[in-house]
């Protein structure tokens, strides 16, 4: 009883004096090896002058995307200043191809059950100027979405986790600049459509090794990639206790 309280306590006042933690959240951390690269931090990165540098492009806040057929689904950046939606960063994390890659969310809501899905595009050319529009660039590297026995990735395994998920490049992958396209879509609204919660993060890396594999068909565009009757967009989380399907192409396999 005195727990209960206590954290009742605690909760209410982390909601008064940070109102807007409680809810959504954004990859605040990018670890490869063990080199840190502090993500795009919304309430705080365009209060400094000149902003720092990151290799997250930008995003206006901590909530999320859900309609489909905006630019803002790709990197949640919206048309901005002539930008086509996700406007590039500066930087980029160097990782060799196989090798691991750490992202630490922020505090991922309980209630925000759904899917994590990690798509990659290779830059044509240089990725801090590069801007994919609604080109099909996009190919799946890895998904994951409810277990057998009902865990969801966001959030049973995120948070068993530490709030960290991990990927592996895939290890055939042709050198080069590359965007990493990683979202979760909260499903706790998704019983229609508008309703799934889109938070998608682009993070710009160089993959190096010597590699050659890339795929040259079922890549996706973003917008384009889901619609309103793509499996899985629309959900009923509570009442449909059985397999989830993740939305998106195929898991491409090619470069393992
Ligand atoms: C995730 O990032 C936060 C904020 O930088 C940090 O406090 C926390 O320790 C990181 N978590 C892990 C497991 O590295
Ligand atoms: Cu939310």
């Amino acid at each position: 009883m005195l727990n209960l309280l206590s954290s009742f306590l605690a909760l209410s006042l982390a909601g008064l004096l940070f109102p807007g933690v409680r809810g959504h959240g954004y990859v605040q951390d990018v670890v490869v090896g063990s080199t840190h690269y502090t993500g795009y931090l919304p309430y705080s990165d365009p209060y400094y002058n000149p902003p720092p540098q990151r290799i997250i492009r930008k995003i206006p806040g901590n909530g999320p995307v859900t309609d489909l057929s905006l630019i803002d689904i790709q990197c949640n950046g919206y048309a901005d200043g002539g930008e086509p939606g996700s406007a590039p960063a500066p930087m980029f994390a160097t990782v060799p191809a196989g090798s691991q890659v750490h992202l630490n969310w922020t505090t991922w809501p309980d209630s925000h059950m759904g899917p994590m899905i990690t798509y990659m595009a290779k830059a044509p050319s240089d990725i801090t100027k590069w801007s994919p529009g609604n080109a099909a660039v996009w190919f799946k590297v890895t998904e994951s979405g409810k277990t057998a026995d009902g865990k969801w990735a966001a959030t049973d395994i995120l948070t068993a986790d530490n709030s960290i998920y991990t990927f592996t490049v895939p290890p055939k992958l042709a050198p080069g600049q590359y965007i990493v396209r990683h979202e979760i879509i909260a499903l706790h609204a998704a019983y229609t459509y508008p309703g799934a919660q889109f938070y998608p993060s682009c993070i710009q890396i160089a993959v190096t090794g010597s590699g050659n594999a890339l795929p040259t068909s079922g890549l996706v565009s973003f917008p384009g990639a889901y619609t309103p009757t793509t499996p899985g967009i629309v959900f009923d989380a509570y009442q449909d206790t059985g397999a989830y399907p993740i939305p998106g192409p195929p898991v491409w396999t090619g470069g393992s």
